[in-house]
């Protein structure tokens, strides 16, 4: 199984068993419910679900979690993060995209190996909340400003899953945390951040695609100028110097650092989405993005 992943040499990766984990995993998901109930939430969080009900969509009992960190940044891409209007994560064709295409590789290969099992994948969309299994495989560490850092690649990457009904052995870390340096604390612009952990209701990526903003959140988002995703604090961190950029090609080309008015405005919505189809960003329909381009210039 090793050997299989191994092949490909540009992702980090970690293997759980799914029983090792679930009665943590049921406790978080509960506390995530529970949390929704009071409102505390917002729109995007995982719903939720146990171990056993998520198992029960998919169609099989899930055992073992392929945790895949996915790295996205490029020496170019960090020479124009100040310049550019996107954040780093959105400057290349839709990651969603790329990673399925990664995962989809992989399980081909486990289906050689392992054809009887089946083979569930996700990155972003989903009912997993992916960062859980990263920290408890020790795929990376739990950091203050909530994003994962992996020891080669830093924060700058997506986290996969595959899961399956196949019994793979484990292969893990012990699980970390960040040395708790406060950068990021300090130099969050919306102060979205505090020892606690981050209030994603003021993280100024949130922002970017929440429907309505009050004053005071369009204030945040112009003192930024970014129309889609937020990256001050994965800029900030300590963890992230001298880290191996991304050797995925696909993250390399065809890259959009800025989106002005005029290249959208003669746009309807539908063509916005056909134009952008192939990034992340489209979902959102060019309203918003419109909207906080034109917040970014103060109107
Ligand atoms: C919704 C969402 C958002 C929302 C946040 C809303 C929210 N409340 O989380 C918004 C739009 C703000 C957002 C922003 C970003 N996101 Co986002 N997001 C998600 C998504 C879809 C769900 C997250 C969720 O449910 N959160 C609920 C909270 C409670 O959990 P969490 O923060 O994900 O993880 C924590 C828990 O696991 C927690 N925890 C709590 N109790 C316990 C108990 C135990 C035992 C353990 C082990 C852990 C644990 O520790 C984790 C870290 O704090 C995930 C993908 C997914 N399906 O999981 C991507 C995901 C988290 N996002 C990702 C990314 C890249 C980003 C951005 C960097 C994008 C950008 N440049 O703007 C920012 C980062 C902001 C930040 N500082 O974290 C990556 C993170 C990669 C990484 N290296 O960490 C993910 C995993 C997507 C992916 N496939 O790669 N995101």
């Amino acid at each position: 199984m090793n050997k299989i992943i191994e092949k490909y040499d540009n992702v980090d990766y970690r293997v759980l068993s799914i029983e090792s984990c679930k009665d943590e995993y049921d406790k978080f998901t509960k506390e995530l419910q529970d949390r929704r109930k009071c409102g505390l939430n917002n729109e995007y969080e995982v719903f939720g679900d146990n171990i056993d009900s998520i198992s029960i969509k998919c169609g099989f009992q899930a055992m073992t979690a392929i945790v895949l960190f996915i790295p996205y940044m490029t020496e170019e891409k960090i020479k124009f993060s100040k310049k550019s209007n996107l954040s780093s994560h959105a400057c290349s064709i839709d990651y969603h995209l790329i990673a399925k295409n990664l995962m989809s590789n992989i399980v081909m290969d486990l289906k050689n190996e392992y054809p009887e099992n089946n083979y569930y994948i996700q990155c972003d969309n989903g009912p997993y909340n992916e960062r859980f299994f990263a920290i408890k495989s020790g795929l990376g560490k739990k950091s203050t400003n909530s994003t994962i850092i992996n020891d080669v690649y830093g924060s700058y990457g997506f986290i996969g899953l595959i899961i399956t009904d196949a019994m793979i052995k484990e292969y893990k870390t012990q699980e970390k945390h960040c040395n708790h340096c406060g950068e990021c604390i300090k130099k969050c612009p919306s102060k979205a951040i505090s020892s606690e952990g981050i209030d994603f209701n003021r993280c100024i990526s949130y922002l970017t695609q929440k429907k309505k903003l009050s004053e005071t959140e369009e204030q945040l988002l112009k003192s930024q100028n970014k129309i889609f995703g937020c990256d001050v604090c994965q800029e900030v961190c300590h963890e992230n110097k001298n880290k191996k950029y991304s050797n995925i090609e696909d993250f390399k080309r065809d890259l959009l650092y800025n989106i002005e008015l005029e290249d959208i405005e003669y746009l309807s919505n539908r063509e916005f989405k056909r134009k952008f189809s192939d990034r992340n960003f489209s979902w959102k329909g060019k309203n918003i993005i419109a909207r906080n381009i034109s917040i970014g210039r103060g109107k």
